[in-house]
């Protein structure tokens, strides 16, 4: 049994799913990172991944975020759930083909939030196949909510609950871009990315990105950040890649020096 403190990798949607379609997997990015996570040969790793084009649009076609509100909206949540297991299967048939001994969880079986917010976690399973030496792969997920009858939890939300219960040393976030940006670089080609922020320095760069009036990309970012901080505050290190590109998962995982953004507390 491994005494090595876990590390968590999160897989944004943008790096396993083309956004601009739908249920448009990378399957390509997914095996290359999947080869990546095997030649990292990582003691306590975790992983989550996001919804891309499985989750989202289904999840708003049917206002699941909102809760229940009216009966025809169940099938969509059984659809989002769905969805989300066929993208994982694709993560899962990659993991299980690179022979990593990993074991997918669902979050709806497991979790209830509340407003949205992981409120009941079942964690017998997840700390089993730890202590056993599995990966276990969780993902965003429509879930159960106490209050609104059904929510979506996103995997940023579960990277962090995760980071902060298992007291992971490390948290590797796989995105799209070169880090985080001082402002979206897809839209200003001039931006920077961060290569080395503490808790205080990123509480600046929430209160700036989500004062401002910005696109839905840079909104989607003030949302991540605010996630992020409750992980870095419990003494968390975070390293945002970018995991498009060859090699920076692997880096990532295994301490190399990479582009990208590290946080720390201090
Ligand atoms: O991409 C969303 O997960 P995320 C999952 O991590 C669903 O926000 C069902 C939309």
């Amino acid at each position: 049994m491994s005494t090595a403190k876990p590390t968590i990798l999160k897989l944004g949607g943008s790096v396993i799913t083309d956004k601009n379609g739908e249920l448009a997997a990378k399957t390509e990015a997914i095996n290359r990172i999947a080869e990546e996570i095997k030649r990292a040969d990582m003691d306590n790793l975790v992983i989550v991944h996001g919804g891309g084009s499985f989750g989202h649009p289904t999840a708003q076609k049917y206002g699941i975020q909102d809760g229940l509100k009216e009966p025809s909206q169940k099938l969509g949540f059984s659809e989002a759930h769905h969805v989300m297991t066929v993208l994982n299967g694709l993560i899962m048939d990659a993991l299980v083909w690179h022979e990593i001994p990993s074991l997918s969880i669902t979050p709806s079986a497991c979790i209830i939030t509340e407003n949205g917010r992981i409120k009941y976690f079942d964690d017998t399973v997840l700390c089993n196949c730890m202590k056993m030496g599995f990966v276990p792969v969780m993902y965003g997920d429509a879930v159960f909510d106490e209050k609104m009858g059904f929510s979506v939890l996103s995997g940023d939300q579960l990277m962090t609950y995760l980071a902060v219960k298992l007291k992971a040393q490390k948290l590797v976030i796989g995105v799209d871009t070169d880090g985080l940006y001082e402002a979206d670089p897809k839209v200003d080609k001039t931006a920077k990315p961060y290569l080395k922020l503490n808790l205080e320095q990123l509480k600046r760069v929430q209160a700036k990105i989500g004062g401002a009036q910005t696109t839905d990309v840079t909104g989607g970012m003030a949302g991540k950040i605010a996630e992020l901080i409750p992980a870095v505050e419990a003494g968390v290190t975070v390293q945002i890649v970018n995991a498009t590109r060859n090699l920076r998962v692997l880096r990532g995982l295994t301490g190399e020096k990479i582009e990208g953004t590290i946080i720390q507390k201090a």
